[in-house]
């Protein structure tokens, strides 16, 4: 299976991590911060925002397609999605209760807390990819964050197909909480090209890493690809944090990942 890196472990794991990076460009979490219980009532008010009537759920609009509600259609069946962009900007996270009507403070207040740990954990992931490197500073600061809220209406007849095609994510890193029970998570292996189960292991978050990165470090991290199949007919939901690039989209490898071992993979 994937690497496992304990946030608690530092410096200790910080050759881990970077391996990780390397090879995998995806681990799990342990010891990230967010406690189980904050876990499980995050999946359970995730639950209920996703179970609300679809004329609500329609109402969690966006400019952009796919940063806001993900509705079933023709390419992805089973999927549909509720979104917050940039999580951290004033106000963002009020315009999307209002979107969906949330009143319930408890209810605010377990997503609001959730997702701060989430974004300071970001951060945090950030710094230490610098350093693994062996730059300094803080990668990810003021970098818009994307919440989704993922939901894949898998039913017996379903299974063995897919419920979210082989893809990157566009974005540096993706903090995901992936369904505790119900597996389908797969990562293609870098070395072998074999797809790899990531099987649920409760209490813990998968990273992901994205173009971005790859782009940034000038080939050094890896973007996995990854998919979601349907192993079994009973409803799926992730909770994922995406890091996604600077506002101004300018992002190009640093100098210091530049040398003629290393020649520039990508024009910034
Ligand atoms: C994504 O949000 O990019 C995913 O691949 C979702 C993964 C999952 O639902 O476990």
């Amino acid at each position: 299976n994937i690497p496992v890196i304990d946030m608690q472990d530092f410096p200790g794991q910080a050759g881990k991590l970077m391996d990780a990076c390397r090879e995998w460009g995806c681990f799990r979490l342990i010891n990230h911060g967010i406690s189980p219980a904050l876990m499980g009532e995050m999946k359970a008010v995730s639950r209920f925002l996703l179970d609300l009537p679809v004329e609500i759920r329609l109402r969690n609009s966006h400019s952009v397609q796919g940063k806001g509600y993900t509705p079933l259609n023709e390419a992805s069946p089973v999927f549909e999605a509720l979104g917050c962009y940039d999580i951290a900007a004033p106000g963002s996270l009020d315009n999307f209760f209002d979107q969906l009507c949330v009143s319930d403070p408890r209810q605010r207040e377990i997503i609001t807390t959730y997702l701060k740990i989430k974004h300071d954990l970001g951060m945090d992931i950030g710094r230490k990819l610098l350093q693994g490197l062996g730059l300094s500073g803080d990668l990810f600061n003021g970098w818009p964050c994307q919440l989704r809220i993922n939901k894949y209406n898998y039913t017996p007849e379903y299974v063995g197909s897919t419920g979210a095609v082989l893809h990157t994510d566009p974005g540096f890193l993706t903090i995901l909480q992936d369904d505790e029970i119900i597996g389908g998570l797969e990562a293609v292996c870098k070395d072998t090209g074999e797809y790899i189960h990531i099987d649920p292991m409760p209490g813990t978050l998968v990273v992901n890493l994205g173009d971005l990165a790859a782009l940034w470090s000038n080939g050094r991290l890896w973007n996995v690809k990854h998919r979601v199949q349907c192993y079994e007919g009973s409803i799926r939901v992730s909770i994922a944090l995406f890091v996604l690039g600077p506002k101004d989209g300018a992002l190009g490898a640093p100098e210091e990942l530049v040398d003629s071992e290393h020649p520039r993979l990508y024009k910034p």
